[in-house]
């Protein structure tokens, strides 16, 4: 079986191929984070503006973690499968817009003064922001804006990841670095010279696995081993503010906007708010993937009736977007099995992802008074979940650094209600509670732990309201 490389292409019929010559590809964009997501969504969409002839946007990849995919794709000349699965269909298309993938902050900060760079983006996950580190993403980009100050070079940098205005997160993080470094003049160079647009990126895109590789290599006959598998659906709302020259996205079906933060709370809020709902209810009732726990009626009703009643009151919805389409739409995306997405995948970092997308929402019903038990029920799944154990008795483990240390205080605490306090209090940013919702909320937590999701579930009556 060959392996993937620029020698085969052409050879192949059943599979999509760069429609130009990859050699006449300029370095126009720098992408930090080259895992699946990024080399299905944004990628593919650049893709498209390369296939439509204009061979400015080639990109150069930063791993800054591991060199896993390097070193997968380097072989392959940097080419990569997309697979778009559903019950129906499995279509293969390689992308060529990937140039080659650095590794050391120094060749990222080489890589951003190229004056035919005019972009970055970004998908580094929710953590990359919180690294406030010298070898963090944003003091790198601190250090990168500031050689290309030194040569008045503008840069338009663009977050993709799922963090509610996104662009200014970002922006914020890189010009606290910027301020630091009070003599140079540097951040008022980026307030002028450099923008942050905010944008909504959408497609469901699992880690792959053996099972991908495999699949796709008796599909297409060559070897792949860094292809992508994702769902047929994408979306990327990005706000049009460039301080340099882009790729016309939109003639890939991206939507330039001029306010991106409805489009982000629609789909922070619904999507990925169930899908951390399906993850830790589904964790502990024992589901490994998101399509079983969404196949499973008590935990598909949970969903519909949290999204009724203590998500969908509080949102904006943007204009033309019927929310109920919506949600009918994020549930059917969810049952596609073609797509087997873990439930452990959307339960990790849980620290960094509930202040973005379960937090809002309980803040929203407190602040107005209300009640909002179903969301309470689903922050003390998820702590249930850092506790380690699932209904049935066996072990629950997944990947959050932030919330390591936590894991191991709630092994050690006397009794569930102090395990829960412990929990909320290092977890959460809400002021303390009052004594009865500290009293409901370590209820809801211990029934969980001693009866599991099905009889809480019951418990509550969360379906007769
Ligand atoms: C998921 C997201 O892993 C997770 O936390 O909720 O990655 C989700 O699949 C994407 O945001 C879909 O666009």
């Amino acid at each position: 079986m060959p392996r993937l490389n620029q020698s085969l292409l052409g050879g192949l019929t059943e599979v999509g191929q760069p429609q130009y010559v990859r050699g006449n590809l300029q370095p126009g964009i720098v992408h930090i984070g080259t895992g699946a997501f990024h080399r299905a969504h944004q990628a593919w969409y650049t893709e498209q503006i390369l296939n439509s002839g204009d061979l400015r946007w080639g990109t150069v990849g930063v791993s800054l973690r591991s060199a896993t995919v390097r070193d997968a794709l380097e072989p392959q000349d940097y080419l990569y499968t997309v697979a778009t699965a559903d019950q129906d269909r499995f279509d293969l298309a390689i992308q060529g817009g990937l140039l080659r993938i650095v590794n050391s902050p120094e060749a990222l900060l080489q890589m951003v003064v190229d004056p035919q760079v005019q972009i970055v983006t970004l998908t580094i996950t929710e953590k990359g922001y919180a690294d406030e580190s010298r070898r963090g993403v944003p003091a790198l980009l601190a250090e990168s804006l500031l050689k290309r100050m030194h040569k008045n070079q503008p840069l338009t940098v663009i977050s993709c990841d799922n963090l509610s205005e996104n662009g200014r997160a970002l922006a914020d993080r890189v010009m606290a670095h910027a301020q630091a470094d009070r003599d140079s003049g540097l951040s008022s160079w980026i307030r002028d010279h450099v923008s942050f647009p905010s944008t909504m990126v959408d497609r469901i895109t699992p880690a792959t696995t053996a099972a991908d590789r495999q699949r796709i290599q008796d599909a297409a006959g060559y070897l792949d081993a860094a292809p992508v598998v994702c769902e047929r659906f994408s979306q990327w709302v990005i706000e049009d503010r460039f301080a340099t020259d882009r790729p016309q996205w939109e003639l890939a079906g991206a939507q330039l906007v001029s306010d991106v933060v409805p489009f982000e709370q629609v789909k922070l809020r619904v999507l990925n708010a169930t899908h951390s709902v399906l993850a830790y209810t589904g964790l502990l009732k024992g589901y490994e993937f998101i399509h079983d726990a969404v196949a499973d009626t008590q935990l598909r009703d949970f969903a519909l009736q949290t999204l009724e009643h203590e998500i969908k009151p509080n949102i904006d919805v943007p204009e033309g977007l019927d929310i109920d389409d919506y949600i009918r739409g994020v549930l059917i995306r969810f049952a596609n099995a073609a797509v087997p997405y873990k439930t452990m995948q959307v339960a990790s970092d849980g620290s960094q992802k509930m202040s973005q997308r379960i937090f809002p929402s309980l803040n929203d019903c407190w602040d107005r008074g209300l009640s909002a038990p179903r969301l309470e029920f689903v922050v003390c799944a998820w702590i249930r979940t850092l506790a380690g154990v699932a209904d049935d008795g066996s072990p629950i483990s997944y990947n959050d650094p932030g919330a390591d240390r936590i894991k191991n205080e709630l092994a050690k605490c006397e009794g569930l209600q102090e395990q829960f306090a412990a929990a909320w209090r290092q977890l959460t940013s809400f002021d303390p509670l009052d004594e009865v919702m500290q009293t409901r909320l370590a209820e809801c937590y211990t029934r969980l732990a001693q009866k599991g999701v099905n009889a809480s579930l019951r418990h509550e009556r969360f379906f007769d309201r």
